[in-house]
């Protein structure tokens, strides 16, 4: 049974769903991308997915971010956590459609934060699952927390916590557009990519990066940084690609030549 290190996928909403739109998924997209796994094949993938315009506008509804406040809540929750598992679902079907062996995990099932932070992750599964062979999928979820009752654990954080957990070869980041910038590329005509960024060079765009343009409870892009950090320490590089267009994610996969953000420690 394999031992390797794994390869861990984030493939964020804004990729998959429309979020200036509220449940708009972009079925071409996950069509695509499935396709794209498929013919890379990698070996010992985890894949984690957004909440897009899912999970978001409900979350920001029924404000679980920050925690249990009053009983109309709950069934917002439950409502929250349901979406996701639809989103999941039409991203699942694509991947084993094709033969892609992906099996859901779901992270309220799973995972416990304390203050928003992961505190409890229960591993045996997913380890189990990698090790037979399969495809973990995760989603950024609603979870409970032994501080707030409830909050909303993003994909970006599992991202991370999981690459640290199970030392991760690398780590690839999906989104919109084509890399890290000096500013958001969609409010600022003028915004420059960054090929490559060292561990400190990161920190320093720290003030530059800006949230999601769509709804997003979870700090959107400078929250997605802050988030790597960890992982950039630990030695563990991170390349965020453009995701919505053709091929991209496939060549990140393979290991390909293909425009984007390299992070690196050194
Ligand atoms: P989700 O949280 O639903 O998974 P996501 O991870 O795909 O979504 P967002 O959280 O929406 O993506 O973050 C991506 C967005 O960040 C881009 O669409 C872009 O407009 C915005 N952004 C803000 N600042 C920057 C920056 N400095 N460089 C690149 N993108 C930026
Ligand atoms: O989109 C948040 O996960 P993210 C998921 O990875 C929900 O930030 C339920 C809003």
């Amino acid at each position: 049974m394999s031992q390797a290190k794994p390869t861990i996928l984030k493939i964020g909403g804004s990729v998959i769903t429309d979020k200036s739109k509220e449940m708009e998924v972009r079925m071409d997209a996950i069509s695509r991308l499935a396709d794209e796994i498929f013919e890379a094949n990698p070996k010992n993938l985890i894949i984690i997915h957004g909440g897009g315009s899912f999970g978001h506008p409900l979350a920001r509804k029924y404000a679980l971010k920050e925690g249990f406040k009053d009983a109309s809540q709950i069934v917002g929750f439950a409502e929250t956590h349901h979406v996701m598992t639809v989103l999941n679902g039409l991203f699942m079907d694509a991947l084993i459609w094709r033969g892609i062996p992906a099996v859901s995990i779901p992270p309220s099932s799973c995972a416990l934060t304390k203050n928003g932070r992961i505190a409890c992750f229960e591993e045996t599964p997913l380890k189990r699952l990698l090790e037979m062979g399969f495809t973990p999928v995760l989603y950024g979820d609603t979870v409970l927390d032994t501080e707030l009752g409830f909050t909303i654990l993003s994909g970006d954080q599992l991202t991370s916590f999981l690459a640290l957990r199970f030392n991760a070869e690398r780590i690839l980041i999906g989104v919109d557009v084509d890399g890290l910038y000096d500013a958001d590329p969609k409010t600022n005509v003028k915004a420059k990519m960054f090929e490559h960024l060292s561990l400190e060079e990161l920190k320093k765009t720290h003030g530059l990066l800006g949230g999601s343009n769509g709804c997003d409870v979870t700090g959107g892009m400078a929250n997605k940084i802050a988030e790597l950090i960890p992982a950039v320490e630990r030695g563990i590089p991170v390349l965020i690609v453009n995701a919505s267009k053709p091929k991209y994610l496939y060549k990140a996969l393979k290991g390909e030549k293909v425009k984007g953000t390299l992070i690196e420690k050194e």
